[in-house]
């Protein structure tokens, strides 16, 4: 059994090529902040599991078999015959401005329930993320489970706020998501999200280890007990900054897992959202563990 397990709603995509009102052409792919960061840490070598719910249908057969080809073990993802998978719409307005459209509620990813959450025995650590909690009271449940599992096996749990406006507001959430985040090892959000759980000083004061805050194209910051460090950002073109989050949190946990220090996870992190930034899709440009040096090539580089 791999060693990560990560668990929410994996949509199937649809990125408009140009403006939806118009009529436009799609490109169709796969979209879900928890499997993003599964697919991430899977080209970074790391042995992942992605827990969650599809429809029966061929929009399912998409997310399982995309994230088969990625390396992503699903083999506890549950079927579900009577709902369909969920489908997310993307039309960028500008490199850095994208409207997002749900079309999920009573989706397969929303019947998540407790008893669908499997752990196994080695698992290191469990990633989650603020999304799951605003599906339902099913998913709410699969996340506490979750939590309550991996700390009786001492594993690591990571949470990333992700607050989504569309789905509840900063008033619904606060409540639920605060208490989810105290009680994990790892907190990860924008400075706006971090207020939203209370702060990094309260959630340090209630036993997470680490609070890091994404600061977009400025890199991130990470503060423990002992103080703040920062890490920079890279200076990319933004051709699509969907997704960008998830990638910098695939690699800050990647370098978690290797064991290395608070400013090499930040590293890792970033070089890892550049890349997202970079490339249009929620993954699609994610880097594996060798293309991480890329970076540091000087411009016009060619690969020969
Ligand atoms: O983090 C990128 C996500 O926003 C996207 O993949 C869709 O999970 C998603 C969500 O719920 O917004």
């Amino acid at each position: 059994m791999a060693e990560i397990v990560t668990l929410g709603e994996t949509m199937v995509s649809l990125r408009a090529d140009g403006l939806l009102r118009l009529g436009t052409s799609f490109r169709s792919s796969i979209a879900g902040a928890e499997s993003n960061v599964a697919i991430g840490l899977s080209r970074l070598g790391h042995p992942v599991r992605w827990l969650g719910r599809v429809g029966a249908d061929e929009a399912g057969e998409l997310v399982l078999r995309t994230l088969r080809a990625e390396g992503v073990d699903v083999s506890t993802v549950e079927r579900d015959g009577t709902a369909p998978t969920g489908l997310i719409l993307f039309e960028q307005r500008l490199p850095d401005v994208t409207r997002v459209q749900y079309y999920r509620s009573g989706a397969a990813g929303s019947r998540l329930s407790a008893a669908d959450v499997v752990l196994g025995a080695d698992i290191r650590l469990l990633h989650l993320t603020g999304i799951t909690p605003a599906l339902g009271d099913g998913p709410r449940a699969a996340v506490e489970r979750a939590v309550a599992l991996a700390r009786e096996q001492g594993a690591t749990v990571s949470f990333d706020v992700n607050h989504r406006g569309r789905l509840w507001s900063a008033a619904d959430a606060a409540p639920v998501l605060t208490p989810l985040a105290r009680r994990a090892d790892v907190v990860i959000g924008s400075a706006n999200e971090l207020d939203l759980v209370g702060g990094v000083s309260a959630l340090l004061a209630a036993g997470v280890r680490e609070v890091v805050t994404k600061l977009g194209a400025d890199g991130a910051a990470v503060t423990t007990a002992d103080g703040e460090q920062r890490g920079p950002g890279h200076q990319v073109p933004v051709v699509d900054s969907v997704g960008a989050g998830d990638a910098f949190t695939a690699g800050y946990l990647s370098a978690l897992l290797d064991g290395l220090g608070l400013a090499e996870r930040l590293a890792r992190g970033n070089r890892a959202g550049a890349f997202a930034v970079a490339t249009a899709g929620d993954w699609e440009g994610l880097p594996t563990r060798a293309e991480l040096e890329l970076l540091a090539l000087g411009e016009g580089a060619a690969l020969r």
